[in-house]
Order: C-alpha cells, then sequence, then structure tokens
C-alpha cells in the first residue's frame, strides 16, 4: 500500500468524546467515505479505456456504510453484495489496492484475497481456512461471508451465520469451540438491494429469522432502482419497510425491530445503527434498517448509463442527495472542517487513490510483461530454425505489441506456434513446449483449482473402516441402522446438529431421527418450517462457523427449491475463494422411485450438471449410507446423500461399529461378477438389476453389476474400466430422464476411464422415461426402468453380438 495508507473507521464507543476526538472520527470518516467515492470513479474509467473488463460500485451507499461499520465488531459476519466497499474499507476488512487487483482479475490471494482474481470488482470475502484446512480464530477477526452476483442469493446464509450464534449462545456443550464464538455475542449482517428483496430467497429468509429470533441486522439500501426498473415495479406500495410492518416485535411477540433512516443523514445513521445492533447483539432479535434516499452517481455498472432510464428531475435529485455531498455540507455547517480543510483531505485523498490503483495495476502487470518476454523470447529462438520463420517472427512481435497483455495471449501465441512448427524437432522447440507445460501447471492452479477444500481434512483423506458384524447381529428395518449411526454420531460430536421438516419431533418421515431429538435436545435435533433454501442456507452459515450440520430436504424432488443456494452459493464456495472458505454443510435427502411425481425423482443430471462442488452419494441401501455419514462427518467438504425412499423398511444387519465404520467416496464395488455384460448402477435400481441378474444367469447370460456408490468422484479406480476389458460389453441403468445422469456414468467410463476401446459392441444407456412417473404401480412400471426393462435391454446386446445364440426374445 502506499505510504498514507488507509485508517479504518473510528468508533465513537461509550465514553463522552471531546469535540476534538468526535471530530477526529468524523473527518476520517469522511476521508475513508471520499476515496471509496473516488475508487468508484476511477475504477470505471479503467473499465472504460479497456485495462478491466467490468465494474459494479459502491458510489451513492457511502455514508450508511460508514454507520454499518462503527457498529461491526470482531466475531461478527457480513453477508452482503456488491456496494458495500466503503463498508470494507471502514471496517479494514478490505483495502484500495485489492479492490483495484481485483478489478484486474489478478491471480494471486496475496493481492486480491476475496477471490485471487476470480470475481468480478467488490465481492468480497475474507479468509478464514488457513492453507492447511484449519479454521482462522472467527471469534477474534471481521468476518466476511464471499460474495456472490446473483441478487438475493446471499441471504439464505445469513440465516445460517446468524443462528450459529444463537446455538453458540444457549447450547453450552458449544463452549469448547472457542474460536467461534463468545457466548453467541457476534452479529450476522446482511445487504440487500431494494430491488433484490422481490426474491423469494429475501422474504424466505426474512420470515425464517423472525420465527428463529437470531442476531442478523439486515441492510436494505433502497435507491429506488433495480437496474433500469424503478422500485413502482418492484415492491409493494414501493416501500419494503412499510409492507414489512407486520413483523415488527410487539408485546409478547417474537418479530423484527424495523428502522428506517435516510442514506445521507450521517448522525441518524450512526445513531440508528448503534441501536439497532446493540439490540440485535444482546437480545438476538433480528433487526430490519431499511437506507432509503440513497442514490446511484454513476448509474449501475459499467453495462450501461443510467440516462437512458431516469428523468432529468431524478437526475437532479440524486445529485442534490448526494450523500458525500450533503455529509460535507454538514460537516461545515456544524464547524467540524472548513471548506478549505475538505478541499485539502479531498485533493490527498484522489492522489491517495490514483497510488493504490498504479500499484495494483503494475504489480500485475510486471508479472505477466516478464513471462511475455520469456514466451516472445523462446518463439523467436525458435523461429531460428523453422521453415515457418517469418510466421513465428510475426507472432512474437504482435506478443510484444499487444496493450495491456494478459496470460491467455501468451498462451495462445505459444500453441499457435506449435502447431505452425507441428513437423519440426528442435531443442529451441522442447525448451518452448517445456515452457508452456510449466505455465499451464501454473495456469490451472490459478484458474481451475479448489473446486474442494483440497485439505487434509478432505473426506477423501478419511480412513477407510470397514463395517464389522457381530455373529448375531441383529437383522432390523434400514431406517434403524440409520437411526443408529446418527446417534453414534451425535454422541460423539457435539458440534454436529440436524435440521428440516419433520425431522426434529417426529424424527423426519421416514423415523431415521427417531427418538433422538428427546435424546439430544431441541438445539440439536429440530424441526423447520417448509422453507428448502433456507434449510441449506441455515447448513451453510452454521457449518461456516465451525458446526457440522445435517440439513435435511424432505425429498429428492424438492431439491429445486433450494438449487440456486446449492448452485450458486455453496458450490461455488470453495472455487470461488480459492479456498479461503469452506462450508462443511452434508445435506441429506431421499429419493428415487416411490410413488407419484413428486416423490419418485431422480434427477441426477441436474444435481451433476448444476452442483459441482458437492460430493454427491448415492447409496444403495442404509448401511452403505451410514458408512458415507461416517466418512462425511469426519471430513470438511460438502456433501449431499441420496437415502433410497423405498429402502427404509428392508431389513439390514446392523454392523457392531455402526458409528466408526466408513465408505470411502469414489470407491466402487462390484456387486455381482460376471463375464457377459458390465452393468453400472446405483441407488434403488440396483436392487432390480441384482434380482434381474438371476433370471438372465437362466438365459444363460452373466452380468457384472458394479455400484459406483457415489457420482461424485466416480469411481476412481477404473474399475467400470477394468471390467470392460472381461466383458467388453456396457450397460449403464438408472432411474434419471434419458441423457442425463447415465450419459454422465457413459462419459467417465468411456472417456476418463478409456473404456472405449475395450469395447466390442455399442455401450448402451437404459433410464426412465423423459416425463415424470405417473401415480401408481402402473405409472412406475411404465416410467421407470423395470425388472423386465432390465432383463431385455441386456438380453438384446447379446442377442445382437450373437443372435444365433439369443434370437430375439419378441
Ligand atoms: C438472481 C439475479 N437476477 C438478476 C440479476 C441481474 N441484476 C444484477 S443487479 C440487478 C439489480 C439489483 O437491484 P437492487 O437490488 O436494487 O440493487 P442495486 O444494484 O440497486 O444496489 C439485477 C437485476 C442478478 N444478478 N441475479
Ligand atoms: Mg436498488
Amino acid at each position: 500500500m502506499p505510504e498514507t495508507a488507509l485508517h479504518s473507521a473510528g468508533k465513537f464507543g461509550d465514553v463522552e468524546l471531546s469535540f476534538d476526538d468526535f471530530k477526529k472520527i468524523v473527518i476520517n470518516d469522511y476521508r475513508v467515505a471520499f476515496e471509496s467515492r473516488q475508487a468508484s470513479i476511477l475504477g470505471r474509467r479503467e473499465v472504460l479505456t479497456g485495462k478491466a473488463k467490468f465494474g459494479i460500485f459502491g458510489d451513492g451507499k457511502e455514508v450508511a456504510q460508514l454507520a454499518m461499520a462503527k457498529a461491526f465488531k470482531a466475531g461478527d459476519w457480513r453477508s452482503g453484495y456488491y456496494r458495500d466497499q466503503t463498508f470494507m474499507f471502514a471496517t479494514g476488512m478490505s483495502n484500495l489496492k485489492e479492490f483495484f487487483a481485483q478489478l484486474y482479475a489478478t491471480p494471486d490471494i496475496e493481492k486480491d484475497p476475496a477471490s485471487g482474481g476470480r470475481q468480478m470488482n467488490c465481492h468480497y470475502a475474507t479468509r478464514f481456512v488457513n492453507p492447511d484446512g484449519s479454521w482462522v480464530n472467527q471469534a477474534e477477526t471481521m468476518n466476511c461471508a464471499a460474495d456472490i452476483s446473483t441478487t438475493g442469493g446471499h441471504m439464505p446464509r445469513l440465516l445460517g451465520l446468524a443462528y450459529a450464534s444463537k446455538l453458540y449462545r444457549q447450547n453450552k456443550e458449544l463452549e469448547y469451540l472457542k474460536q467461534f464464538s463468545v457466548n453467541g455475542n457476534e452479529v450476522a449482517f446482511g445487504t440487500i438491494g431494494n430491488g433484490s428483496t422481490s426474491e423469494g430467497n429475501f422474504f424466505e429468509t426474512f420470515n425464517a429469522a423472525g420465527v428463529l429470533q437470531v442476531p442478523m441486522a439486515i441492510s436494505i439500501w433502497d435507491d429506488a432502482y433495480a437496474i433500469s426498473v424503478p422500485a413502482r415495479l418492484q415492491t409493494t406500495k414501493e416501500d419494503i419497510s412499510e409492507i414489512l410492518k407486520g413483523f415488527q416485535c410487539e408485546e409478547g411477540t417474537n418479530g423484527y425491530e424495523i428502522f428506517k433512516v435516510r442514506g445521507w443523514d450521517y448522525v441518524a445513521l450512526c445513531e440508528t445503527y448503534e441501536r439497532a445492533i446493540s439490540i440485535c447483539r444482546e437480545k438476538h432479535v433480528p433487526v430490519l434498517i431499511h437506507v432509503t434516499e440513497m442514490t446511484q452517481p454513476q448509474g449501475h455498472s459499467t453495462s450501461g448509463s443510467h440516462e437512458r432510464y431516469k428523468s432529468k428531475e431524478r437526475l437532479a435529485w440524486e445529485n442534490d442527495h448526494d450523500c458525500l455531498t450533503k455529509m460535507r455540507d454538514w460537516m461545515i455547517t456544524s464547524a467540524i472542517a472548513t471548506p478549505e480543510e475538505l478541499d485539502e483531505l479531498e485533493a490527498e485523498a484522489k492522489k491517495f487513490v490514483r497510488e493504490c490503483q498504479r500499484e495494483a495495476w503494475n504489480e500485475r502487470a510486471d508479472e505477466i510483461k516478464i513471462e511475455l518476454d520469456e514466451a516472445a523470447l523462446a518463439i523467436e529462438q525458435l523461429a531460428q530454425h523453422v521453415a515457418a520463420e517469418t510466421e513465428l517472427r510475426a507472432i512474437a512481435t504482435a506478443l510484444r505489441s499487444v496493450v495491456d497483455p494478459g496470460r491467455n495471449d501468451i498462451v495462445s501465441s505459444i500453441r499457435k506456434t506449435l502447431r505452425l512448427t507441428v513437423r519440426e524437432n528442435s531443442p529451441e522447440k522442447q525448451a518452448l513446449i517445456n515452457w508452456l507445460y510449466d505455465e499451464n501447471e501454473k495456469n490451472v492452479e490459478r484458474y481451475n483449482s479448489k473446486l474442494f477444500s483440497d485439505t487434509p481434512y478432505s473426506p477423501l483423506n478419511v480412513p477407510v473402516i470397514a463395517a464389522e458384524y457381530d455373529d448375531d447381529a441383529r437383522l432390523i428395518d434400514g431406517r434403524e441402522v440409520l437411526n443408529a449411526c446418527f446417534d453414534a454420531n451425535f454422541d460423539r460430536d457435539k458440534s454436529i446438529v440436524a435440521f428440516g421438516e419433520d425431522l426434529g419431533a417426529i424424527g423426519d418421515v421416514n423415523q431415521g431421527f427417531a427418538g433422538l431429538q428427546n435424546k439430544y435436545g431441541d438445539l440439536r435435533i429440530v424441526d423447520t418450517g417448509i422453507r428448502e433454501a433456507t434449510i441449506i442456507g441455515q447448513g451453510m452459515g452454521l457449518s461456516m462457523r465451525g458446526l457440522r450440520p445435517i440439513a435435511e430436504i424432505q425429498y429428492l424432488d424438492y431439491l429445486i427449491y433450494a438449487m440456486n443456494v446449492i448452485s450458486d452459493d455453496l458450490t461455488s464456495l470453495s472455487y470461488r475463494t480459492k479456498g479461503g472458505q469452506k462450508a462443511p454443510v452434508i445435506i441429506r435427502t431421499r429419493g428415487h422411485r416411490l410413488e407419484g411425481i413428486w416423490h419418485s425423482g431422480s434427477p441426477m443430471g441436474m444435481i451433476l450438471g448444476g452442483m459441482r462442488g458437492l460430493h454427491i452419494c448415492v447409496p444403495r441401501n442404509m448401511t452403505q449410507a451410514a458408512g458415507m455419514y461416517n466418512t462425511l462427518l469426519r471430513g470438511d467438504e460438502p456433501a449431499l446423500v441420496i437415502e433410497c425412499l423405498n429402502g427404509y423398511r428392508l431389513k439390514e444387519k446392523l454392523p457392531a461399529n455402526v458409528g466408526e465404520f466408513t465408505v470411502p467416496l469414489g470407491k466402487a464395488e462390484i456387486l455381482r461378477e460376471g463375464t457377459d455384460i458390465t452393468v453400472v448402477s446405483y441407488g434403488s435400481t440396483l436392487r432390480i438389476v441384482l434380482e434381474a441378474a438371476e433370471e438372465l444367469e437362466k438365459l444363460d447370460i452373466n452380468i457384472e453389476v458394479i455400484d459406483p456408490q457415489t457420482l461424485y468422484p466416480f469411481d476412481t479406480d477404473n474399475i467400470c474400466g477394468n471390467s470392460l476389458k472381461k466383458t467388453n460389453k456396457l450397460l449403464v441403468i438408472d432411474e434419471d430422464i434419458p441423457g442425463s445422469g447415465s450419459a454422465y456414468i457413459l462419459q467417465k467410463i468411456l472417456e476418463n476411464q478409456n473404456g472405449y476401446y475395450s469395447l466390442d459392441s455399442q455401450p448402451r444407456t437404459l433410464s426412465a422415461k423423459e416425463h415424470r412417473p405417473p401415480y401408481g404401480s402402473d405409472g412406475d412400471y411404465f416410467s421407470k426402468p423395470s425388472h423386465d426393462d432390465v432383463i431385455e435391454a441386456v438380453y438384446n446386446m447379446m442377442s445382437e453380438s450373437n443372435p444365433g445364440k439369443y434370437p430375439a426374445i419378441y
């Protein structure tokens, strides 16, 4: 940072301040806000001149954020959106140089600790996972959950961040987790734009926090617009706090404390935040602070200008109500500073911001320049030895003359060079190839790493412990095996909690948690409202704060109601912070065939396509599920476990070590050895496949049945590919629609495991029909793969390659 490093905002505190001290704090606040404004102005210019690709800024929202920062303490959390740069500077959680480093997509966590160059500008995060995978002491740091661009998408996790404080305060068994909380005294601060309060996520979160009574403080930055759409088309009565009045706490009720304050009124803002946050912190009552009359001096983002859709009158009003101008005027009339003093402060601030910007740019550009020079030189050296000398020299010259080059320019030039010299061999060419390999490795780390935490605590490193059975092991319902597994884990680890619809009092709709709320209390095992998105958000927030939640979605079909949280927020968390944050939540659900359109879904393709970043477990029975929970609860990465909906009352043997044995992730199991066809299947369909195998035996067909057990990771030992070397035939069977989950499995086996080279006939898939399965047994028979379908699919493949031995059945 340049020498006049930014100081974070001062606090007024409880002690009586002298006027001089008060002045100093206010003047420093103004400086923070003014520098922030300059960063917005300069940032926009950098985008418009082509140095950065996109910009969105917090201009017009500065003053309220100064007030919010004063109420924010170590241990607190922010879950906000892209307008909060001033708050981040004022709390010291970010600074101007990092602001510009992110704007320039600098792929380095030292320079952009929020995202290592992965996120657009003004997407903030603090790093609370150390490089070795251990947790930072969150009770001593200010904490910011990583922003996402989808508006309102950060609300569900806010609920969980706040709920953690409630558990830490009320559950005395958690006192040993000192690095996450001091008696639950933390507040989770949320920010959201007025327009985004139209999102379901906002309302779902808002209601849930009112029910749960958690220390959550939502600030709504109301600038009366959402890009071009005015409040009239967004919000009933054009006033969000007005319509939320029914949530206000009354004598003897739960609810919220609701505040409304104007975004340019520094004094009122400071007073409001102080009052609101102390209620929230002390009483664990959620608060809403509706900040009105905010502006957007530069419009919404660099994508367009607001003159297109705001009237002249509105633009003039925004100009008059600019919070910085208002604060400046107030400081002058209150004798806090003279115009001359403020002019000087502003001139210094402008210079300082410019220096931060230049340093951030130069650091990134200098690094690339070194790489570019090396690459261009290597191309020129190769040029001397090849027929395409002129072309290669032209490539090097073009590379050297790119304005503001990126790594893509460098790598692309080398790849083009290698294509032009495809028939040449020389030490110079080899040197260039080596350089590219080295660079590729660095770029994988820069741009493709950390989809998962990949730390020593990864569930992939959990030791494998086999299930053990006593001689007289009891044969019990599958649900009882799970129940015993949960019981043992809840006893072992006090940080585990579970919640979901009907999960508490009755112990879930299939009784996996039966009796456990009585045993472990309703702070650990609890019912929730019908609110899938915030069940996942609740789990996410808790897991970011050191607890081990099992968040239950009652049926797999309802996962769609939580899809946005899982896909946008949870599964991208490790990646978008380059390993700086993690949320090891375990999502428990049940699915595959049972009854009716919304209780027999198996949308694995949707999950695989939309939730990469989760381990995806598809246990064939409850014992395997238990082993997976045992693994996941000892790891630190998020996962989804889909239990078989039709399997809870099937009998299974109770392992003696039901809370200890582990099923490793990514390890396929051969359930039946065979020589004719490799059949890969998972979940509920497996039982049908195994039954069909018996009948196929009578038709003189011997199938090998493989259960991958987890779809992500998939069969890391190539069990499927190796099986094909023996059978040369592949059939993938599942209950998803055609070309969905089964296509994923085919890609893994044919491409990743080189299965293609072992095949002597066309690989096939057998899936459900494209529509949802109708209600009733006939609906199931004619929609999902049946016993008969499996037999015929296998038989037809054999018939195709040997019609003499296997004549057509019909
Ligand atoms: C889920 C989602 N829908 C739409 C968008 C596109 N979008 C980005 S910002 C924005 C406007 C948000 O307005 P508001 O919440 O009032 O915040 P402001 O930008 O005005 O501060 C929209 C529609 C998005 N990013 N995410
Ligand atoms: Mg808005």
